[in-house]
């Protein structure tokens, strides 16, 4: 088969599919409609949605204990928007792709742009790499982010990191994107090594210098994490702080929400009502987590949890998404990294409808009447309904696949870059 996969390529290898789609689409919409559920509004909204994918979750991602790359994997960023362009024919909902430099360092920006626009993808947040050293800038050994980037001790460590992250917005620029996420590694391994203000005062002095090189209608995010690779204590380790460093940052500054950036247990639910308050919740990663920053695949863990962070933010956008940068933030040692993005896609599709499903102004009633077993009724009946006729509906208005994860190994995609791209190619990234 060819690289591109196309809706005919879609259409002809579900043409059984398509018949058996649609009864179950009548079945359930009649289902749904007796509930009073207006089911043309929750297939538009799901087929509107579309979730970044970021460059570096499209190679096999690694742990500090190995990596098993299985071949077939993009060589160049041009290849990545390939496998995003080929994710995004099968979900119709990843329309974007998230670049990380110098991960991705594209010579010829316009010729990048012009590639992905030819294949109908466009470019989301770019992220700025200030976690490892860049020898092309930051030098043989000569300068170092050991000891922090935007927190270093050190002037001209601080000096380089901002120039890096204007380097990223003005690439960004050129490639047509309106973010960057500043994700910062910065942080102290052991008690004692640095001071908490200290380090707090220089991120925030930083993050303005990068903010006064905004253009106007940029947005930059603040991401928060716990620990790694700091493992005593993050400079931006919780929402708290990050809303800090946002507002500390300037006016177009946003927190940005990663589902794995917190501590075990913690109501990331109630941190996005939280963040969505003050106005200042601007991005989101989803992935799933066991442990820690663990970017398992979406709703593999926690489903529940993901369906109540997505009723807040319909909450929050009055009953549709709001416009953030939504991306999946996953990265896989062992599925095909392709596969665990349609997947974790399909999760967010399928979670979205559900959450769509729910009465909000039951649910209010019986907030109102302190009735929290008439509230549960109202959250279950959404969560338990089936809705994959509904999501399937969805892709198909956006010419995509019923049955993207089926359909992406029937046309042999995995085969046909690996012989195209060798079976040793290995991507760029984690
Ligand atoms: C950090 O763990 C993170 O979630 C940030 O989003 C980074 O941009 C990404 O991973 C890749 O480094
Ligand atoms: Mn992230």
């Amino acid at each position: 088969m060819a690289l591109r996969i196309t809706a005919d390529d879609i259409r002809e290898a579900e043409a059984v599919l398509a018949a058996h789609h649609q009864d179950d689409l009548e079945h359930g919409a009649a289902r749904l409609a007796r509930e009073g559920i207006d089911v043309e509004a929750v297939i538009a909204e799901v087929a509107r949605c579309s979730i970044g994918a970021p460059s570096w979750a499209v190679g096999t991602g690694g742990t500090r204990f190995g990596r098993f790359p299985r071949g077939g994997e993009p060589r160049t960023t041009e290849e990545k928007v390939d496998d995003v362009a080929a994710l995004n024919a099968l979900t119709g909902a990843n329309r974007t792709i998230s670049l990380h430099v110098p991960w991705d360092d594209p010579a010829d920006p316009a010729a990048l742009r012009a590639h992905a626009e030819a294949l109908g993808i466009g470019f989301d947040a770019v992220n700025s790499n200030t976690f490892q050293d860049n020898p092309s800038t930051t030098g043989d050994g000569a300068i170092s982010y050991k000891f922090g980037s935007l927190a270093s001790n050190d002037r001209g460590v601080r000096k380089l990191a901002i120039e890096h992250n204007r380097a990223v917005i003005d690439l960004g620029v050129a490639l047509g994107s309106t973010a960057i996420t500043v994700w910062l590694a910065d942080g102290t391994n052991h008690p004692g090594q640095a001071s908490f203000l200290g380090q707090f005062e220089r991120v925030a002095e930083g993050l303005r210098e990068v903010h006064a090189h905004l253009p106007a209608d940029w947005r930059m995010f603040t991401e928060h994490k716990p620990f790694e690779p700091a493992f005593y204590s993050s400079v931006n380790n919780d929402w708290g702080s990050s809303l800090l460093l946002a507002e500390l940052a300037g006016p177009q500054a946003r927190c940005l929400v990663d589902l794995g950036h917190h501590l075990p247990n913690a109501n990331i639910e109630q941190v996005v009502s939280r963040l969505a308050m003050t106005g200042r919740l601007g991005g989101f990663h989803f992935n799933d987590s066991k442990y820690g920053d663990d970017d398992l695949t979406v709703g593999s863990i926690h489903p529940y949890q993901l369906f109540l962070i997505v009723l807040e933010l319909i909450e929050h956008g009055d009953g549709a998404l709001p416009p953030l940068a939504y991306m999946v933030d996953a990265s896989h040692n062992l599925k095909d990294p392709l596969e665990d993005l349609i997947q974790s896609t399909d999760q967010i599709q399928v979670t979205l409808a559900q959450a769509l499903l729910v009465d909000r102004d039951q649910l209010r009633e019986a907030q109102d009447d302190d009735d929290p077993a008439r509230a549960a009724e109202v959250l279950q009946a959404a969560c338990r309904s089936d809705v994959r006729p509904l999501v399937a509906e969805a892709r198909r208005r956006n010419d995509a696949a019923l049955d993207p994860i089926g359909t992406f190994r029937r046309l042999g995609y995995r085969a046909a870059v690996t012989a195209e791209r060798g079976s040793g190619a290995v991507a760029t990234g984690l």
